[in-house]
């Protein structure tokens, strides 16, 4: 499906059109029909001979109505210009082709409406001359009247080939849906309707609104349920976790963590203009319309801040509005969480900063080397691309280069730590990250590099451990248990050794001693010597046995044994014997 929205000034006979193409009532309200006057928007839809299908948002000319205009044409991408033979180029043909232009569109077909009344082809010249001077460029023309049928065949003809030169949107892009429509059906509960513009939703999707969850409990598209509606589409959405007065036009249902929404944002205005910026302005986007400051920084480059955060994207395109002087300017969103100005020329210095910053894959990778360090979500949550070059670190994206900077800091601070705490063998994980100023400690361990590493939530060096007075007497302890793995230490010889209770601690925290019960210290690598002598004893065996096959006294048998039991190679029995797992 397409979907396309008319434009142009009032009574030019956009309704009319529409109804001539879909057979469709455009006009919904009867105050309209009364009136003979579109005040909202319009929905109608037609098959046409290709077998294509195309949607018709159908908004009002009349001044007044303006923000519908804007409501409806916001997320659509190509425009029906609609201009009446026998009236011409008018005041909101002017305002509507403003605001088109604005924002960028670049897909429009050209009606002369009304060739009964007169002969279109001055009208048709003087627009499509106009029209040339816009986004939109060259624009095919038609007359047509929707009274007589004239000149439709030629009309549904272009319209045919502007929907087949539209851009194919992304299905798989995350949905921004803005809402025009909110109702309730009974049976079925709140209803919203929009132009989906990418994406898909389907039935029991779940979409965020604001800052709760809703779930889509069935999808309508054109009148009729559908398993899913991928972009373009008009689509009907039934939701479920939500009454309908909490939601609005303006609205948008979002992919959940593909979107953030800001009320400060740094854009460039497209056409800089000639005269000094309102300081107060209204912004569109999509379906939305708030009141938003303006302060300009230099040249075109402008800081928002929005009455009410919008779910925006570097690279979306607004329409800000003056609504005194009656002026338009579209604004590219350039940065969705900007620095702030603090001092003196930082405006300014921002303003350059934006105007030198490439765009596309590019200005990811500069915006990244700005923030250097920045949730990956967030990141593309924000609309940039992942930069080539950028390293991930569990959900952290990292700027080219910082990596390997924040990890060549972490063996000063381990040396700073031990100078300070020698018996300790390095700090803690949280002392890394406080010394790096890191946003968490996941993304600390990530960066020990050998021959650092992490034990028991230190950052320690594997070389260098202890003190060397007590890497001495370990070395020395170390070597009789060399020659013999079972006989630990007494007490009096580890005291003459130099070994006291912190210094024995830091040579087991150290990985140079095993601890297995109270002052009985061995070797790392004892639990698999005893287990090999257990290995050779009949299973089960009793402790007496397991104190022979070690050759030890008591002292270190019966904690060993216990160790051994608490480490999981042996099992002990019901009658206290031992088998080993
Ligand atoms: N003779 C003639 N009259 C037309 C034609 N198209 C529309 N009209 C008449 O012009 C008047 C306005 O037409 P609409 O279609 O309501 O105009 P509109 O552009 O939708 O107006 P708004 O939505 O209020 O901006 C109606 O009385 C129509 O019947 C046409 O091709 N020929
Ligand atoms: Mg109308």
């Amino acid at each position: 499906m397409d979907v396309i929205a008319t434009a142009g000034h009032v009574d030019h006979g956009k309704s009319a059109l529409v109804r001539a193409l879909t057979g469709m009532e455009p006009d919904r309200w009867a105050e309209e029909r009364r009136r003979g006057l579109t005040i909202d928007l319009g929905f109608a839809w037609a098959t046409l001979a290709s077998g294509r299908t195309v949607a018709v948002v159908d908004v009002p000319g009349h001044e007044r109505f303006i923000g519908n205009m804007l409501a409806g044409i916001g997320p659509v991408p190509a425009a029906l210009m609609v201009v009446a033979a026998d009236d011409g180029w008018s005041a909101q043909t002017a305002e509507h082709v403003a605001v088109l232009d604005a924002l960028g569109v670049r897909h429009a077909l050209l009606a002369v409406t009304k060739s009964d009344l007169a002969d279109p082809a001055p009208v048709l010249a003087d627009a499509t001359e106009r029209l040339a001077a816009t986004s939109m460029g060259a624009v095919p023309g038609v007359a047509v009247s929707a009274l007589t049928g004239a000149g439709m065949p030629e009309f549904t003809a272009a319209l045919e080939r502007l929907l087949a030169d539209l851009p194919a949107p992304d299905p798989a892009a995350p949905v921004r849906l803005w809402i025009d429509r909110a109702f309730t059906i009974k049976g079925a509960g709140t209803v919203v309707t929009g132009t989906l513009s990418g994406g898909t939703v389907a039935p029991e999707d779940r979409l965020r609104l604001g800052d709760r969850d809703v779930v889509v409990r069935g999808v309508q598209s054109l009148g009729r349920s559908v398993d899913r509606a991928t972009a373009t589409a008009r689509v009907a959405l039934n939701l479920r976790g939500i009454a309908v007065e909490d939601i609005a036009r303006g609205d948008a249902l979002l992919t959940p963590g593909a979107f953030r929404s800001t009320a400060e944002l740094d854009v460039t205005l497209v056409g800089a203009p000639e005269d000094r910026l309102p300081a107060e302005a209204v912004v569109h986007v999509g379906s939305a319309t708030v009141g938003a400051r303006v302060r300009p920084l230099d040249g075109a480059a402008v800081r928002l801040r929005l009455g009410t955060a919008l779910p925006l994207r570097v690279g979306d395109r607004l329409l800000l509005r003056d609504p005194g002087a009656r002026r338009v300017f579209g604004a590219d969103v350039r940065d969705v969480d900007p620095p702030e100005l603090r001092r003196r020329g930082s405006a300014r210095q921002r303003a350059a900063d934006l105007a030198a910053q490439p765009g596309g894959s590019a200005g990811a990778a500069a915006e990244l080397a700005r923030r250097r360090l920045v949730r990956t979500a967030d990141f593309t949550a924000m609309g940039w691309p992942l930069p080539d070059g950028a390293e991930q670190h569990g959900p952290w994206l990292l700027a080219p280069g910082l990596a390997d900077s924040l990890a060549a800091r972490i063996p000063d601070v381990v040396t700073r730590f031990r100078a300070l705490r020698p018996l300790e063998p390095g700090p803690p994980v949280e002392v890394v990250r406080r010394a790096l100023e890191l946003p968490d400690a996941d993304l600390a361990q990530a960066l020990v590099r050998p021959p650092l590493m992490l034990r028991d939530g230190r950052v320690v060096d594997a070389a260098a451990a202890l003190p060397p007075e007590v890497q001495r007497a370990v070395d020395a302890i170390r070597a009789r248990l060399a020659a013999d793995p079972f006989a630990a230490p007494e007490a009096p010889d580890l005291v003459a050794a130099g070994l006291g209770t912190r210094e024995l601690a830091a040579a087991v925290r150290s990985g140079g001693l095993v601890r297995v019960g109270d002052g009985v210290y061995l070797a790392p690598g004892i639990a698999e010597v005893a287990r090999r002598s257990l290995a050779a004893l009949p299973q089960p065996f009793t402790l007496s046995q397991a104190r022979q096959a070690w050759g030890t006294s008591r002292r270190v048998a019966v904690p060993l044994m216990e160790w051994l039991d608490a480490q999981g190679v042996t099992t002990r029995l019901p009658d206290n014997t031992r088998r080993l797992r």
